[in-house]
Protein backbone atom coordinates (compact mmCIF):
# COMPACT_ATOMS: atom_id res chain seq x y z
CA UNK A 1 0.00 0.00 0.00
CA UNK A 2 1.26 3.34 -1.04
CA UNK A 3 4.77 1.95 -2.11
CA UNK A 4 5.36 5.28 -3.81
CA UNK A 5 5.09 6.86 -0.78
CA UNK A 6 7.27 4.61 0.58
CA UNK A 7 8.79 5.69 4.24
CA UNK A 8 10.83 3.75 6.62
CA UNK A 9 8.49 3.34 9.86
CA UNK A 10 10.10 3.66 12.94
CA UNK A 11 10.63 0.14 14.42
CA UNK A 12 9.98 -0.69 17.48
CA UNK A 13 12.00 -2.80 19.66
CA UNK A 14 11.41 -6.51 20.44
CA UNK A 15 12.10 -7.71 24.07
CA UNK A 16 14.87 -10.47 23.63
CA UNK A 17 14.00 -14.16 23.29
CA UNK A 18 13.49 -16.12 26.55
CA UNK A 19 16.25 -18.75 27.15
CA UNK A 20 15.12 -22.39 26.56
CA UNK A 21 14.69 -24.89 28.81
CA UNK A 22 14.37 -28.23 28.26
CA UNK A 23 11.37 -29.68 29.03
CA UNK A 24 10.55 -32.10 32.21
CA UNK A 25 11.06 -35.93 30.98
CA UNK A 26 8.21 -36.11 33.79
CA UNK A 27 6.04 -35.19 31.60
CA UNK A 28 6.07 -38.20 29.78
CA UNK A 29 2.13 -39.80 29.14
CA UNK A 30 1.21 -43.39 28.60
CA UNK A 31 -0.38 -42.02 25.84
CA UNK A 32 1.65 -40.64 23.52
CA UNK A 33 4.81 -39.17 25.00
CA UNK A 34 7.76 -38.33 22.66
CA UNK A 35 8.71 -35.70 25.67
CA UNK A 36 11.61 -37.78 27.10
CA UNK A 37 13.55 -36.76 24.07
CA UNK A 38 13.07 -33.10 24.90
CA UNK A 39 15.03 -33.60 28.29
CA UNK A 40 17.99 -34.22 26.36
CA UNK A 41 17.96 -30.65 24.64
CA UNK A 42 21.09 -28.97 26.07
CA UNK A 43 19.75 -25.08 27.79
CA UNK A 44 20.48 -22.83 25.46
CA UNK A 45 21.49 -19.30 26.63
CA UNK A 46 21.56 -16.35 24.05
CA UNK A 47 22.45 -13.00 25.23
CA UNK A 48 21.30 -10.62 23.13
CA UNK A 49 23.17 -6.81 22.65
CA UNK A 50 20.57 -4.10 22.12
CA UNK A 51 22.18 -3.72 18.10
CA UNK A 52 20.84 -7.70 17.79
CA UNK A 53 17.88 -7.23 19.07
CA UNK A 54 17.06 -4.09 17.08
CA UNK A 55 18.32 -6.03 13.86
CA UNK A 56 15.74 -8.95 14.31
CA UNK A 57 12.70 -6.50 14.75
CA UNK A 58 13.90 -5.19 11.49
CA UNK A 59 13.78 -8.59 9.86
CA UNK A 60 10.89 -9.68 11.43
CA UNK A 61 8.75 -6.70 9.75
CA UNK A 62 10.37 -7.34 6.63
CA UNK A 63 9.37 -10.86 7.09
CA UNK A 64 6.12 -10.07 8.38
CA UNK A 65 5.80 -7.76 4.97
CA UNK A 66 6.77 -10.44 2.73
CA UNK A 67 4.10 -12.89 4.25
CA UNK A 68 1.42 -10.29 4.16
CA UNK A 69 2.36 -9.62 0.77
CA UNK A 70 -0.99 -10.82 -1.37
CA UNK A 71 -3.26 -9.28 1.51
CA UNK A 72 -1.08 -5.86 0.88
CA UNK A 73 -1.66 -6.25 -2.64
CA UNK A 74 -5.69 -7.23 -2.18
CA UNK A 75 -5.82 -4.56 0.95
CA UNK A 76 -4.09 -1.84 -1.30
CA UNK A 77 -5.11 -2.63 -5.03
CA UNK A 78 -5.06 -0.05 -7.03
CA UNK A 79 -4.01 2.66 -4.35
CA UNK A 80 -1.01 3.67 -5.64
CA UNK A 81 -2.54 4.42 -8.91
CA UNK A 82 -4.90 6.66 -7.14
CA UNK A 83 -2.49 8.55 -4.99
CA UNK A 84 0.17 9.13 -7.76
CA UNK A 85 1.04 12.56 -8.69
CA UNK A 86 -1.30 13.99 -6.24
CA UNK A 87 -0.30 17.27 -4.98
CA UNK A 88 -2.61 17.91 -2.35
CA UNK A 89 -5.52 16.44 -0.63
CA UNK A 90 -8.52 17.04 -1.63
CA UNK A 91 -12.10 15.83 -0.76
CA UNK A 92 -12.39 12.94 -3.80
CA UNK A 93 -9.47 11.59 -2.51
CA UNK A 94 -10.85 11.18 0.96
CA UNK A 95 -13.90 10.02 -0.78
CA UNK A 96 -11.71 7.55 -2.47
CA UNK A 97 -9.95 6.36 0.18
CA UNK A 98 -12.76 5.84 2.69
CA UNK A 99 -13.87 3.19 -0.28
CA UNK A 100 -10.72 1.72 -0.23
CA UNK A 101 -11.05 0.98 3.12
CA UNK A 102 -14.50 -0.40 2.97
CA UNK A 103 -13.90 -2.87 -0.06
CA UNK A 104 -10.59 -4.38 1.92
CA UNK A 105 -12.89 -5.24 5.07
CA UNK A 106 -11.78 -2.21 7.29
CA UNK A 107 -15.18 -1.98 7.79
CA UNK A 108 -17.84 0.80 9.08
CA UNK A 109 -17.05 1.53 12.27
CA UNK A 110 -13.03 1.55 11.10
CA UNK A 111 -13.64 3.27 8.53
CA UNK A 112 -15.52 5.96 9.65
CA UNK A 113 -13.12 6.32 12.54
CA UNK A 114 -10.16 6.27 10.18
CA UNK A 115 -11.47 9.11 8.16
CA UNK A 116 -12.88 11.37 11.02
CA UNK A 117 -9.61 12.17 12.25
CA UNK A 118 -8.02 12.10 8.68
CA UNK A 119 -10.51 14.81 7.76
CA UNK A 120 -9.51 16.65 11.04
CA UNK A 121 -6.52 16.45 10.58
CA UNK A 122 -6.43 18.01 6.91
CA UNK A 123 -8.50 21.05 8.23
CA UNK A 124 -5.71 21.33 11.26
CA UNK A 125 -3.84 21.32 8.06
CA UNK A 126 -1.50 18.87 9.97
CA UNK A 127 -2.11 16.83 6.95
CA UNK A 128 -0.78 19.17 3.45
CA UNK A 129 0.17 16.22 1.14
CA UNK A 130 -0.01 12.27 0.54
CA UNK A 131 3.52 12.21 2.19
CA UNK A 132 2.02 13.23 5.97
CA UNK A 133 -1.40 11.79 4.77
CA UNK A 134 0.47 8.29 4.75
CA UNK A 135 1.83 9.30 7.85
CA UNK A 136 -0.77 10.25 9.67
CA UNK A 137 -3.04 6.97 8.32
CA UNK A 138 -0.60 4.55 9.72
CA UNK A 139 -0.61 6.74 12.95
CA UNK A 140 -4.46 6.20 13.46
CA UNK A 141 -4.60 2.80 12.06
CA UNK A 142 -1.80 1.73 14.92
CA UNK A 143 -4.18 3.50 17.37
CA UNK A 144 -7.29 0.93 16.14
CA UNK A 145 -5.38 -1.64 16.73
CA UNK A 146 -3.38 -1.07 19.55
CA UNK A 147 -6.37 -2.24 22.38
CA UNK A 148 -6.49 -5.69 20.58
CA UNK A 149 -2.24 -5.85 21.35
CA UNK A 150 -2.63 -8.60 24.43
CA UNK A 151 -0.05 -10.89 25.16
CA UNK A 152 -1.85 -14.29 26.15
CA UNK A 153 -0.15 -14.23 29.90
CA UNK A 154 -0.14 -18.40 30.41
CA UNK A 155 1.70 -17.97 34.34
CA UNK A 156 -1.73 -17.24 36.05
CA UNK A 157 -2.82 -21.09 36.12
CA UNK A 158 -0.56 -24.63 36.06
CA UNK A 159 -1.53 -26.25 33.67
CA UNK A 160 -2.76 -22.81 31.86
CA UNK A 161 -5.73 -24.39 30.00
CA UNK A 162 -6.31 -23.02 26.16
CA UNK A 163 -9.27 -24.84 24.51
CA UNK A 164 -9.30 -23.73 21.02
CA UNK A 165 -12.43 -23.39 18.65
CA UNK A 166 -13.52 -22.23 15.60
CA UNK A 167 -15.43 -23.00 12.22
CA UNK A 168 -14.32 -26.09 10.07
CA UNK A 169 -11.44 -25.48 8.34
CA UNK A 170 -10.33 -22.41 10.31
CA UNK A 171 -6.82 -23.15 10.89
CA UNK A 172 -7.67 -24.48 14.51
CA UNK A 173 -4.82 -27.90 14.29
CA UNK A 174 -2.22 -26.12 12.49
CA UNK A 175 -2.20 -23.07 15.06
CA UNK A 176 -2.29 -25.49 17.93
CA UNK A 177 0.94 -26.74 16.37
CA UNK A 178 2.45 -23.78 15.91
CA UNK A 179 1.56 -22.70 19.49
CA UNK A 180 3.04 -25.64 20.79
CA UNK A 181 6.68 -24.77 19.42
CA UNK A 182 5.77 -20.95 20.41
CA UNK A 183 5.41 -21.80 24.02
CA UNK A 184 8.16 -24.83 23.80
CA UNK A 185 10.66 -22.12 22.77
CA UNK A 186 9.12 -19.87 25.90
CA UNK A 187 10.30 -22.87 28.02
CA UNK A 188 7.25 -24.11 28.73
CA UNK A 189 6.20 -28.06 29.09
CA UNK A 190 3.41 -28.32 26.55
CA UNK A 191 0.76 -31.22 25.74
CA UNK A 192 -1.76 -31.09 23.44
CA UNK A 193 -5.45 -32.94 23.92
CA UNK A 194 -6.94 -34.39 20.69
CA UNK A 195 -10.77 -33.00 21.39
CA UNK A 196 -11.77 -33.11 17.77
CA UNK A 197 -12.86 -36.62 17.87
CA UNK A 198 -15.28 -36.37 14.99
CA UNK A 199 -13.56 -35.93 12.27
CA UNK A 200 -12.09 -39.49 10.90
CA UNK A 201 -8.09 -38.16 10.50
CA UNK A 202 -8.10 -35.53 13.28
CA UNK A 203 -6.50 -37.13 15.89
CA UNK A 204 -3.65 -38.43 13.79
CA UNK A 205 -3.03 -34.73 12.22
CA UNK A 206 -2.89 -33.73 15.77
CA UNK A 207 -0.33 -36.60 16.74
CA UNK A 208 1.42 -35.31 14.01
CA UNK A 209 2.28 -32.13 15.90
CA UNK A 210 2.84 -33.58 18.72
CA UNK A 211 5.71 -35.28 17.09
CA UNK A 212 6.85 -32.02 15.45
CA UNK A 213 7.37 -30.43 18.66
CA UNK A 214 8.13 -33.34 20.72
CA UNK A 215 5.36 -32.72 23.40
CA UNK A 216 2.97 -35.58 24.44
CA UNK A 217 -0.89 -35.77 23.19
CA UNK A 218 -3.61 -37.50 24.81
CA UNK A 219 -6.32 -38.96 22.65
CA UNK A 220 -9.08 -41.51 22.62
CA UNK A 221 -9.71 -41.68 19.06
CA UNK A 222 -12.88 -40.97 17.02
CA UNK A 223 -16.28 -41.09 18.50
CA UNK A 224 -15.14 -40.64 21.77
CA UNK A 225 -16.37 -37.67 24.00
CA UNK A 226 -14.86 -34.17 23.46
CA UNK A 227 -15.11 -33.28 27.50
CA UNK A 228 -13.83 -36.49 28.48
CA UNK A 229 -10.82 -36.24 26.29
CA UNK A 230 -10.25 -33.11 27.74
CA UNK A 231 -11.21 -33.57 31.21
CA UNK A 232 -8.27 -36.31 31.17
CA UNK A 233 -5.78 -34.39 29.07
CA UNK A 234 -5.97 -31.89 31.97
CA UNK A 235 -5.46 -34.48 34.86
CA UNK A 236 -2.82 -36.22 33.08
CA UNK A 237 -1.05 -32.43 32.46
CA UNK A 238 -1.46 -31.78 36.05
CA UNK A 239 -0.01 -34.86 37.57
CA UNK A 240 2.93 -34.53 35.26
CA UNK A 241 3.32 -30.97 35.90
CA UNK A 242 2.81 -29.58 32.92
CA UNK A 243 2.76 -25.87 32.33
CA UNK A 244 0.39 -25.20 29.28
CA UNK A 245 -2.13 -28.08 27.83
CA UNK A 246 -3.84 -26.95 24.43
CA UNK A 247 -7.15 -28.55 23.64
CA UNK A 248 -8.13 -29.31 20.08
CA UNK A 249 -11.85 -29.23 19.39
CA UNK A 250 -13.59 -30.04 15.66
CA UNK A 251 -14.79 -27.71 13.54
CA UNK A 252 -18.48 -26.00 13.60
CA UNK A 253 -20.56 -23.78 12.54
CA UNK A 254 -22.55 -21.25 15.30
CA UNK A 255 -25.52 -22.62 14.03
CA UNK A 256 -25.04 -26.22 15.30
CA UNK A 257 -26.93 -25.71 18.68
CA UNK A 258 -25.93 -29.55 19.59
CA UNK A 259 -22.14 -29.10 18.82
CA UNK A 260 -22.25 -25.94 20.85
CA UNK A 261 -23.67 -27.21 23.80
CA UNK A 262 -20.66 -29.45 23.36
CA UNK A 263 -18.50 -26.46 23.88
CA UNK A 264 -20.33 -25.28 26.44
CA UNK A 265 -20.31 -28.76 27.96
CA UNK A 266 -16.33 -29.05 27.88
CA UNK A 267 -16.01 -26.02 29.81
CA UNK A 268 -18.13 -27.11 32.35
CA UNK A 269 -16.66 -30.09 32.85
CA UNK A 270 -12.91 -28.45 32.73
CA UNK A 271 -14.33 -25.67 35.48
CA UNK A 272 -15.17 -29.20 37.75
CA UNK A 273 -11.32 -29.79 37.71
CA UNK A 274 -10.23 -26.30 38.14
CA UNK A 275 -12.76 -23.25 38.76
CA UNK A 276 -10.93 -20.70 36.26
CA UNK A 277 -10.34 -23.36 33.34
CA UNK A 278 -10.25 -23.10 30.69
CA UNK A 279 -7.75 -19.94 31.48
CA UNK A 280 -8.02 -18.89 27.84
CA UNK A 281 -11.17 -19.87 25.41
CA UNK A 282 -9.05 -19.32 21.85
CA UNK A 283 -10.90 -18.96 19.08
CA UNK A 284 -9.44 -19.13 15.48
CA UNK A 285 -10.80 -17.37 12.71
CA UNK A 286 -9.78 -17.45 8.91
CA UNK A 287 -9.39 -13.94 7.69
CA UNK A 288 -10.24 -15.01 4.08
CA UNK A 289 -13.98 -14.75 5.67
CA UNK A 290 -13.99 -11.58 6.07
CA UNK A 291 -17.08 -10.10 7.24
CA UNK A 292 -18.78 -13.45 7.33
CA UNK A 293 -15.88 -14.88 9.97
CA UNK A 294 -16.32 -11.22 12.29
CA UNK A 295 -19.96 -12.31 12.34
CA UNK A 296 -19.57 -16.22 13.48
CA UNK A 297 -16.68 -15.15 15.68
CA UNK A 298 -19.89 -12.68 17.70
CA UNK A 299 -21.80 -15.79 17.65
CA UNK A 300 -18.98 -17.89 19.38
CA UNK A 301 -18.18 -15.17 21.62
CA UNK A 302 -22.21 -14.55 22.48
CA UNK A 303 -22.48 -18.41 23.09
CA UNK A 304 -20.12 -19.59 25.15
CA UNK A 305 -17.95 -17.01 25.76
CA UNK A 306 -14.19 -16.46 24.10
CA UNK A 307 -11.22 -14.22 25.61
CA UNK A 308 -8.94 -14.38 22.18
CA UNK A 309 -8.72 -14.97 18.98
CA UNK A 310 -6.15 -16.30 16.37
CA UNK A 311 -6.68 -14.95 12.79
CA UNK A 312 -5.20 -17.00 10.48
CA UNK A 313 -4.17 -17.10 6.42
CA UNK A 314 -3.23 -13.58 6.56
CA UNK A 315 -0.42 -14.80 4.25
CA UNK A 316 -3.65 -14.97 1.83
CA UNK A 317 -5.71 -13.30 -0.15
CA UNK A 318 -7.43 -12.13 2.64
CA UNK A 319 -7.79 -8.49 3.60
CA UNK A 320 -6.11 -8.03 6.14
CA UNK A 321 -8.39 -5.07 6.82
CA UNK A 322 -10.13 -7.59 8.88
CA UNK A 323 -7.71 -6.66 11.81
CA UNK A 324 -9.65 -3.15 12.12
CA UNK A 325 -12.92 -4.54 12.31
CA UNK A 326 -11.70 -6.76 14.76
CA UNK A 327 -10.86 -3.89 16.60
CA UNK A 328 -14.12 -1.68 16.54
CA UNK A 329 -16.56 -4.22 16.74
CA UNK A 330 -15.50 -7.17 18.72
CA UNK A 331 -12.89 -5.73 21.02
CA UNK A 332 -11.40 -9.05 21.79
CA UNK A 333 -7.57 -9.88 22.12
CA UNK A 334 -6.10 -10.55 18.70
CA UNK A 335 -3.43 -13.21 20.39
CA UNK A 336 -1.70 -14.55 17.47
CA UNK A 337 -1.82 -13.83 13.36
CA UNK A 338 -1.20 -16.94 11.40
CA UNK A 339 0.93 -15.91 7.31
CA UNK A 340 1.33 -19.83 6.35
CA UNK A 341 1.35 -23.82 7.01
CA UNK A 342 4.91 -24.21 8.44
CA UNK A 343 5.61 -23.93 12.24
CA UNK A 344 6.89 -20.66 11.90
CA UNK A 345 4.39 -18.67 10.05
CA UNK A 346 3.05 -17.29 13.08
CA UNK A 347 3.21 -14.13 15.04
CA UNK A 348 2.10 -13.19 18.37
CA UNK A 349 0.27 -9.74 17.38
CA UNK A 350 1.88 -6.70 16.82
CA UNK A 351 -0.39 -3.51 16.16
CA UNK A 352 2.66 -1.51 15.57
CA UNK A 353 4.48 -4.49 13.36
CA UNK A 354 1.40 -5.40 11.62
CA UNK A 355 0.33 -1.62 9.93
CA UNK A 356 4.23 -1.14 8.91
CA UNK A 357 4.18 -4.37 7.54
CA UNK A 358 0.90 -3.38 5.78
CA UNK A 359 1.96 -0.28 4.06
CA UNK A 360 5.50 -0.97 3.99
N1 LIG B 1 -1.80 -20.30 4.02
C1 LIG B 1 -2.15 -20.65 5.25
N2 LIG B 1 -2.74 -21.83 5.45
C2 LIG B 1 -3.08 -22.16 6.71
C3 LIG B 1 -2.86 -21.29 7.81
N3 LIG B 1 -3.32 -21.92 8.93
C4 LIG B 1 -3.80 -23.12 8.53
N4 LIG B 1 -3.67 -23.26 7.19
C5 LIG B 1 -4.10 -24.38 6.35
O1 LIG B 1 -5.53 -24.46 6.39
C6 LIG B 1 -5.94 -25.83 6.25
C7 LIG B 1 -6.86 -26.20 7.40
O2 LIG B 1 -6.09 -26.16 8.60
P1 LIG B 1 -6.46 -27.01 9.88
O3 LIG B 1 -5.47 -26.64 10.92
O4 LIG B 1 -6.62 -28.45 9.56
O5 LIG B 1 -7.87 -26.37 10.20
P2 LIG B 1 -8.90 -26.82 11.33
O6 LIG B 1 -9.60 -25.59 11.77
O7 LIG B 1 -8.23 -27.63 12.36
O8 LIG B 1 -9.88 -27.73 10.45
P3 LIG B 1 -11.01 -28.76 11.00
O9 LIG B 1 -10.40 -29.54 12.08
O10 LIG B 1 -11.35 -29.57 9.79
O11 LIG B 1 -12.15 -27.92 11.45
C8 LIG B 1 -4.67 -26.65 6.20
O12 LIG B 1 -4.36 -26.92 4.87
C9 LIG B 1 -3.61 -25.73 6.81
O13 LIG B 1 -2.32 -26.00 6.36
C10 LIG B 1 -2.24 -20.01 7.57
O14 LIG B 1 -2.01 -19.17 8.45
N5 LIG B 1 -1.91 -19.77 6.26
MG1 LIG C 1 -8.63 -29.50 13.10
Amino acid sequence: MFGFLKRKQKKQPETAAPLEIPVESSAASSIDSPVDSAAEQSIETSIETPAATENKATDNTADLSRSLEKTKRTFSDGMTDFLLGKKSIDSNLIDELETRLLSADVGINATTAIIEKLQNDISRKVISDADSLHIKLADIMKTILLPCEQTLNTDSAKPFVILVVGINGAGKTTSIGKLANHFKQQGKSVMLAAGDTFRAAAVEQLQEWGKRNDVPVVSQGTGADPASVIFDAVQSASSKNIDIIIADTAGRLHTQDNLMDELAKIKRVLSKLDATAPHETLIVMDAGFGQNALHQVQQFHNSIGLTGLAVTKLDGTAKGGILFSIAKTLKLPVRFIGIGEGINDFRPFSASEFVDALLE
